[in-house]
């Protein structure tokens, strides 16, 4: 759950400055997570460490790199349940309490806490280290490159001086995913208090009928372990004190129990505060007369309130109400054919590379809402809990991806066999549905981007019907599932037709048929008279061309801001002729960082925004375009 601060639970934010040092090779011998070396450097948290400071290694070297400070928990929370959150650290973690391994995290992307509440003693200090593993290969998602090659690279492996200087460079970090691999602890750490009993999950799941609003829930509680386990011999202070605040440790069994000071309460309230419909118990169902539906800007982003109370603990969540469904060739939101607008993003800036950012996010859906957009896909991995919050709340709509980027290694080798990602891909996706499973701006899930589905059809369907199936099941509201499919022969490809909605990222007018727009066009008529004769809906995931922002010329040649005005002016004239085709999302909202090469000028250019979100000639166009282009019913 989303760490809270109310009347019964407290938050220490271990943001700030921490003592930062790089592996020289030293550290496990060294044993630096129980010694850390005086000479360090100061880093902030959380941010990725990578262009903090000027030294190369930050930037290139595949490495383990120490966190380390000292905390002190306030005796203001003597009593309490203790919890270390971490919201992200990428991409593996593993962090020490005092030298001693408190737990250890495998991706990037997603949350993850250990309970320290019989560990620490408060008000005295303790040290934190945290060690971050910036390596990617063919287990981790994102995927790495084991191959040697670059990404962007231009080596031609036939020269045998380019092979045999490979071989010697020996193992690097090499991504098989575009974008930069900021690395560190990127997202918030915080110790959060709740009490010894406590909410530990709620899930909320609408349904719409004529009139009335059926809102069903359930609340999962939880129990310290300091009261459910046996601590017959712990010694501690800390947890003899906590014990003595607890009457009933008997009793703990994690659920609900009979007791009248630990039964849950449920009390939904709108927007203004007023109750709306109250409930007893673990799992019910409220009744909302004419609900206020959620919409999408610049409809009413309406929120209701649902505050849970538990013994002593309570926890309040925002949530819409608001029906998803795919049928008859369209993407439905409360009934009406929606089109989605907008991009594919990435949590990318200036030297917090990709570390948490409440300010431009901020900044961002901003100028989603001054462009006309209404949506945005999560490429290439789960974003930020704080961005939902805020879409939620700007009714921005939501693709929600997992961080299944480069699945895929070339023609030879079937990556559904050759990497070990199959359990490790449905843990993170499980854990992504966890957490994100509220919001109503989340409308639709993607299991990942741009896979091989061409190569080896078959082994790629059976990987991704079963995730498919498994995403179905473990989300409540049931959204739609989709993938996106890349750029490649799509008569091939079994996948991308069995999914809920047809997402697909084409280039044509840049990676293919270079410079000739009218080519591009003529590629999409022919296949989207492909796509049309299957009964799905459809859209355009990732379409895009670079432009380099002041390079200006009167004939529109590649690279120019005209260029890329001129590309989607005219491209999607051809996606308004086809009714089920359900919306455009460009590649990319702003330019990005990502590994060098030879077509990447400083980044990645193809963004709408430059990276510090001024718009390019592109921007003025979608604006236009969209302003005209309603949220509901635009192909009616
Ligand atoms: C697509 C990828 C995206 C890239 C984009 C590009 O999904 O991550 O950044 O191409 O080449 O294939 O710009």
């Amino acid at each position: 759950m989303y760490p809270q601060e109310n009347g019964s639970r407290g938050i220490i934010w271990l943001d700030g400055i921490w003592n930062f040092k790089a592996d020289d090779g030293s550290a496990e011998e060294a044993h630096w997570e129980r010694e850390f070396p005086r000479e360090c450097e100061g880093l902030y948290v959380p941010a990725s460490y990578n262009d903090q400071r000027e030294e190369k290694r930050y930037r290139f070297d595949r490495m383990k790199v120490y966190y380390h400070r000292d905390v002190v928990i306030p005796r203001v929370y003597e009593g309490q349940r203790l919890v270390l959150r971490f919201d992200a650290v990428a991409h593996n973690a593993e962090v020490y309490l005092n030298g001693e391994l408190l737990c250890s995290h495998r991706g990037g992307f997603l949350p993850f806490e250990a309970e320290i509440t019989d560990l620490v003693r408060v008000g005295e200090p303790f040290e934190l280290t945290v060690v971050a593993d910036n390596r990617i290969d063919h287990s981790t998602l994102p995927v790495g490159n084991e191959e040697g090659s670059a990404f962007f690279g231009s080596d031609n492996a036939q020269v045998p001086a380019v092979r045999e200087a490979k071989k010697w460079r020996g193992e690097l970090n090499l991504p098989n995913f575009d974008f930069f691999n900021y690395c560190g602890i990127n997202r918030h750490v915080r110790i959060c208090s709740t009490p010894l009993h406590y909410i530990e999950d709620l899930t909320i799941v609408t349904k719409v009928t004529e009139r009335e609003a059926a809102v069903s829930y359930e609340v999962k509680t939880g129990s310290s372990r300091i009261v459910t386990e046996d601590r017959a011999d712990t010694s501690t202070n800390r947890a003899v004190s906590a014990r003595s605040n607890c009457p009933d440790t008997e009793n703990a069994t994690g659920t609900a129990s009979n007791d009248p000071d630990r039964r849950v309460f449920v009390t939904l309230l709108d927007r203004e505060g007023a109750i709306v419909a109250q409930s007893e118990g673990e799992r019910g169902e409220l009744t909302v007369p004419e609900p206020r539906l959620w919409e999408p800007y610049p409809g009413d982003p309406y929120l209701y309130r649902m505050y849970v109370t538990y013994g002593s603990d309570e926890y309040v969540e925002e949530f819409g109400i608001r029906t998803i469904e795919v049928r008859d060739q369209k993407f439905l939101i409360n009934g009406k054919p929606f089109y989605f607008k907008g991009f594919g993003k990435h949590e990318d800036f200036y030297i917090r590379g990709r570390g948490v950012n409440e300010l431009l996010n901020v900044k961002d859906v901003s100028l989603l809402h001054w462009i006309g957009a209404n949506s945005f896909r999560t490429s290439h991995y789960p974003y930020a809990e704080e961005m939902y919050q805020l879409c939620d709340r700007e009714g921005i709509v939501i693709i929600d991806e997992t961080p299944a980027v480069g699945i895929g290694a070339g023609a030879q080798t079937d990556p559904y066999k050759t990497m070990p990602i199959r359990d490790y891909h449905k843990e993170v996706l499980k854990t992504m549905i966890a957490r994100d499973k509220n919001h109503p701006s989340v409308i639709l899930w993607s299991l990942g981007n741009e896979p091989d589905t061409e190569n080896f059809p078959e082994s790629a369907l059976t990987y991704w019907s079963d995730l498919y199936e498994y995403a179905h099941a473990l989300d409540p509201q049931n959204r739609p599932v989709t993938f996106v499919c890349c750029q490649n022969d799509y008569t091939k490809d079994l996948v991308t037709r069995t999914m809920d909605v047809v997402c697909i990222n084409r280039y044509y007018g840049w990676y293919n048929l270079s410079g000739d727009i009218e080519a591009a066009c003529y590629a999409w008529n022919r296949e989207l008279d492909f796509w049309e004769g299957l009964d799905k809906p459809v859209m355009v995931t990732e379409y895009g061309c670079d432009a380099l922002p002041g390079n200006h010329g009167v004939n529109g040649e590649m690279f120019t801001e005209e260029y890329q005005e001129e590309y989607y002016r005219r491209i999607d004239r051809v996606f308004d002729q086809r009714s089920f085709f359900i919306g455009e999302h460009c590649w990319c909202f702003a330019d990005f960082g990502t590994i060098q090469g030879v077509m990447r000028p400083d980044g990645n250019r193809k963004g709408i925004f430059t990276r510090e979100r001024r718009p390019k000639l592109a921007a003025h166009f979608l604006k236009e375009r969209w302003e005209a282009i309603p949220n509901f019913g635009y192909k009616e």
